[in-house]
């Protein structure tokens, strides 16, 4: 049966800007192993209901569900222990934390802004009411006021990235000589927005960039071949 993935898609089956998928595709493609996705739209709850949950990444191996990235990371390291580790080691395990907590709070957050609307345009038909209208009462405003006047905002963000670049400007990876599951959590958050927006949030001569690079052609390079805009 092997292992199976849903993985957020838009009106174009092969548009996946899910950065949790993103994160769980890189660590699978980390760890050497074969996975088949599955196209999920966000009208797709009832295909995942019998799961429990209503959130993508669902990771199925061989019948066995799994779901929410960081568990699926934790069963990926714990039951594939002979492949390569995504934590390296239990402090590793425990310091991740802080990047999945980062990265949703500030990372996602900020780019949130640039990228929603995108987002809206790129959906099926029949996803984009509901996606609007929970964004809107989320936020508090129209897709469109959250995301105006993005070109102001792009100084700020990019400044807010100084401690990721000032690191990457140190060592290649966030996992030091080669990429760990770190990595693969911040980098989901540039594919999210790779694969929605044409809105380039990187400076080409930035170190993140340089690393971002460096990510899109890992693997055999099968993240740069997604369909994206940067
Ligand atoms: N904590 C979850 C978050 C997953 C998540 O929020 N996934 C989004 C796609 S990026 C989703 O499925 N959203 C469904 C919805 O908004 O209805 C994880 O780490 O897997």
């Amino acid at each position: 049966m092997g292992i199976k993935l849903y993985d957020l898609a838009g009106a174009e089956p092969n548009r996946r800007f899910s950065p949790f998928c993103w994160r769980i595709k890189m660590a699978l493609a980390h760890q050497g192993l074969q996975f088949e996705t599955i196209p999920w739209r966000f009208s797709d709850k009832p295909l995942i209901a019998q799961y429990k949950w209503e959130r993508v990444p669902v990771l199925i191996d061989d019948g066995r569900a799994v779901v929410d990235s960081w568990t699926i990371a934790n069963y990926l390291e714990d039951n594939y222990a002979d492949r390569p580790a995504l934590f390296g080691g239990g402090a590793g395990r425990a310091l991740t934390r802080f990047y999945d907590q980062w990265t949703g709070a500030v990372l996602h957050a900020g780019m949130s802004r640039f990228v929603m609307l995108d987002i809206c345009e790129r959906l099926e038909p029949r996803d984009r009411d509901y996606f609007r209208t929970s964004r809107e009462a989320r936020f508090g405003m129209t897709l469109e006021a959250y995301c105006a006047d993005r070109e102001a905002r792009l100084a700020a963000f990019r400044q807010s990235l100084e401690p990721l670049r000032q690191t990457l400007t140190a060592q290649p990876f966030l996992g030091g000589e080669s990429p760990l599951y770190p990595d693969y959590i911040v980098f989901g958050g540039f594919q999210w927005a790779r694969a929605v927006s044409p809105f380039v949030l990187l400076e080409a001569a930035d170190p993140v960039n340089a690393w971002r690079e460096r990510l899109l052609g890992a693997f055999g390079g099968f993240a740069r071949e997604a369909p994206g805009y940067w």
